[in-house]
């Protein structure tokens, strides 16, 4: 298969699981997806961007050599030379988006939702995207699902050894921001996820000038809002305050998990009735 060809084949592929899935559905409302149409970029294992992501997050993040030959229980350089990342964007659907939008010291029941119900449709794709791989005779992984991935705390806060924002980040789907939310064509609200592989793809172009540039803020120091929206006060013009925020939404929204039955409700108020929920706000 040409690389060309092949890109559209796992594009059509990862669209129309998005689709089709029943899992990509409101567990209380069959009719009602949880993600819109996903984005899809392509990295290359050749991006000095990976092995600067060892001092950019921490020494423990996997390159994509690493994180393939674990998962095979082989050698990084028993892999060929090059291999691919292929990463999605799945923007929320807008309905979950309005209702959080509502919502001033905790996450909508649809937001804990998308949180809970669509990280579990995020893991199937996650694992239809390496099956689809192994039947054309691939190797492929998708790190955040494997079993050595883990989730280590620094200084900062938390942080873990395969990031799918900044996979997504060299696939050229986006920026950071001030929110520390991945800013994307079809905005900041949305999860993401990622697959290495040695099927040969081409790298999607990076356009953006900095790894901030899609934040009005950094654009040109205007916006804040997502710090207005924080109930946590985790967001400064500094930045991002991890703890903060992981202590909020872990602890004080405890009786919400507990009340709608899921392991995770998110908050993402800082997502929601901003000027990047859906749109790169710095694009003319
Ligand atoms: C640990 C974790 C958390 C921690 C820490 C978050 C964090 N910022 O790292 C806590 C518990 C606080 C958290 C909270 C939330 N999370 Co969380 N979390 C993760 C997890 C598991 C790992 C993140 C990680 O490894 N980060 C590594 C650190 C170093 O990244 P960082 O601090 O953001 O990186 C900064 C530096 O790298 C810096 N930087 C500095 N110099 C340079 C230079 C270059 C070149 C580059 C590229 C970057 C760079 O830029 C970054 C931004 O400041 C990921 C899943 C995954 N496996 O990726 C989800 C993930 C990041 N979470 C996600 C979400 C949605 C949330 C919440 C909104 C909760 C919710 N669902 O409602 C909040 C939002 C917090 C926020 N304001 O961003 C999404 C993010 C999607 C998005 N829209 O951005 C992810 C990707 C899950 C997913 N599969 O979609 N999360
Ligand atoms: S709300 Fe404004 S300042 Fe905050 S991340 Fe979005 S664009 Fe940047
Ligand atoms: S930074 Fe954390 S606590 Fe603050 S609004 Fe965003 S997700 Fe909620």
């Amino acid at each position: 298969m040409k690389q060309k060809e092949a890109r559209a084949f796992i594009e059509n592929e990862i669209k129309d699981f998005v689709k089709t899935s029943p899992l990509n559905r409101m567990p209380d409302n069959p009719e009602q997806p949880i993600f819109d149409a996903p984005l899809i970029g392509f990295a290359s294992s050749e991006d000095p961007l990976f092995t600067a992501y060892k001092t950019i997050i921490a020494p423990a993040h996997l390159t994509p050599h690493e994180a393939l030959a674990i998962a095979l229980n082989k050698k990084p350089e028993e892999l060929p030379a090059k291999l691919s990342i292929i990463t999605w964007i799945l923007p929320i659907a807008a309905k979950t988006r309005q209702s959080n939008r509502l919502q001033k010291e905790a996450p909508s029941r649809l937001w804990a939702n998308t949180r809970w119900y669509g990280e579990q449709f995020n893991d199937a794709l996650r694992t239809h995207v390496v099956n689809i791989l192994h039947e054309k005779g691939y190797m492929a992984t998708a790190p955040a699902i494997q079993p050595y991935f883990k989730t280590f705390t620094n200084e900062k806060g938390p942080y873990s050894n395969w990031s799918e924002r900044h996979a997504a980040y060299a696939a050229g789907l986006g920026t950071f921001s001030l929110s520390d939310g991945f800013i994307t064509e079809k905005g900041i609200a949305h999860r993401c996820g990622s697959v290495v592989t040695d099927m040969p793809l081409s790298p999607s172009y990076r356009s953006a000038s900095t790894a901030f540039s899609n934040c009005l803020y950094y654009a040109d120091g205007s916006c804040k809002r997502c710090v207005e929206r924080c109930p946590a006060g985790a967001i400064t013009e500094k930045g991002h305050d991890k703890i903060k925020c992981r202590d909020y939404t872990y602890a004080a929204l405890k009786h919400l998990r507990e009340e709608w039955l899921v392991g995770n409700t998110g908050c993402g108020l800082c997502q929601t009735k901003v000027p990047c929920e859906f749109k790169n706000p710095v694009k003319k």
